[in-house]
């Protein structure tokens, strides 16, 4: 889809073993640095298609409704990335942005993903693809490393609704070791990984410049969903074979629909196909 950066490669056993031990591994080539345009090309595109008036960090599922974005999803790439951490047979379910414009308060608090999911077993990967260049001025991603060592459910979250804040549930500071916390800087094309239980947030964007990451989660195919929390929860094969059966299969996009929302099932888009 994209040119693929002349030093992909597959993750090395420092970076497996790093995976395991620190929940996180960055600065995985995968696109070349001149489809960098591309890449704001494609988010440029997509984002303009939502009304004004809503937030693009408060969509979701965008591997469900958009073509475009569901292919760049099978990157093969990547997905070898994943299959590295994953093993042979994964799904993914879900695919969003999460954009600063310069200048942007937009804070994402410290959470674990787990904690939003209810997904059994907890072993979901999520890959975060720098559509620009990622650093602590424009609101790189930040980690407590190892901090996944605690498993889902490690750390207690509250409710926070403030009007800057991505996401609502947070893990309030006293809970952070702060000589573990590393910046997910990043050129564009680039991805880092991380684990579910990794404590993670961002800071407000302080630079003249973007910053956007496309997420994209991926599980075992043992995962499953558990559909009267979640009853949109639906997977599509990445790679391997599904042998479990587990959870209802989403469609694959024919076309380009758009997700006003965080939560849809995929029939919605196919009208718009
Ligand atoms: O991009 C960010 O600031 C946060 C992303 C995030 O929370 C996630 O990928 O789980």
């Amino acid at each position: 889809m994209f040119k693929i950066h002349k030093d992909v490669r597959r993750l090395t056993n420092e970076e497996k073993k790093q995976y395991i031990d620190c929940g996180y591994v960055k600065n995985l080539p995968v696109f070349s640095p001149d489809a960098a345009k591309d890449l704001h090309y494609f988010f440029e595109e997509l984002s303009s298609r939502l009304p004004s008036e809503i937030d693009i960090n408060k969509t979701n599922m965008w591997h469900k409704a958009s073509k475009k974005f569901f292919n760049l999803c099978r990157t093969p790439e990547i997905l070898d990335y994943v299959e590295d951490i994953l093993g042979p047979n994964f799904v993914q379910w879900g695919g969003q942005f999460f954009h600063k414009e310069p200048h942007s308060g937009s804070i994402v608090p410290w959470h674990q993903d787990a904690q939003y999911w209810p997904l059994k077993p907890a072993n979901a990967v999520t890959v975060w693809l720098a559509v620009y260049d990622t650093d602590i001025e424009n609101g790189a991603m930040k980690v407590v490393s190892g901090s996944h060592k605690k498993g889902a459910g490690g750390f207690s979250h509250h409710t926070n609704d403030s009007k800057d804040y991505v996401l609502d549930q947070e893990v309030s500071l006293d809970q952070i070791d702060k000589k573990k916390i590393v910046h997910m800087d990043l050129k564009a094309g680039e991805i880092s990984l991380h684990n579910d239980a990794l404590l993670h947030g961002s800071d407000p964007n302080k630079s003249d410049r973007r910053r956007c990451g496309i997420t994209m989660r991926f599980s075992p195919t043992n995962v499953k969903g558990d559909l009267n929390e979640w009853p949109f929860f639906e997977t599509q094969l990445a790679r391997g074979v599904d042998d479990y059966n587990l959870n209802p299969v989403a469609l694959t996009p024919r076309g380009e629909a758009t997700p006003i929302k965080r939560f849809c099932c995929s029939r919605e888009f196919e009208k718009d196909w």
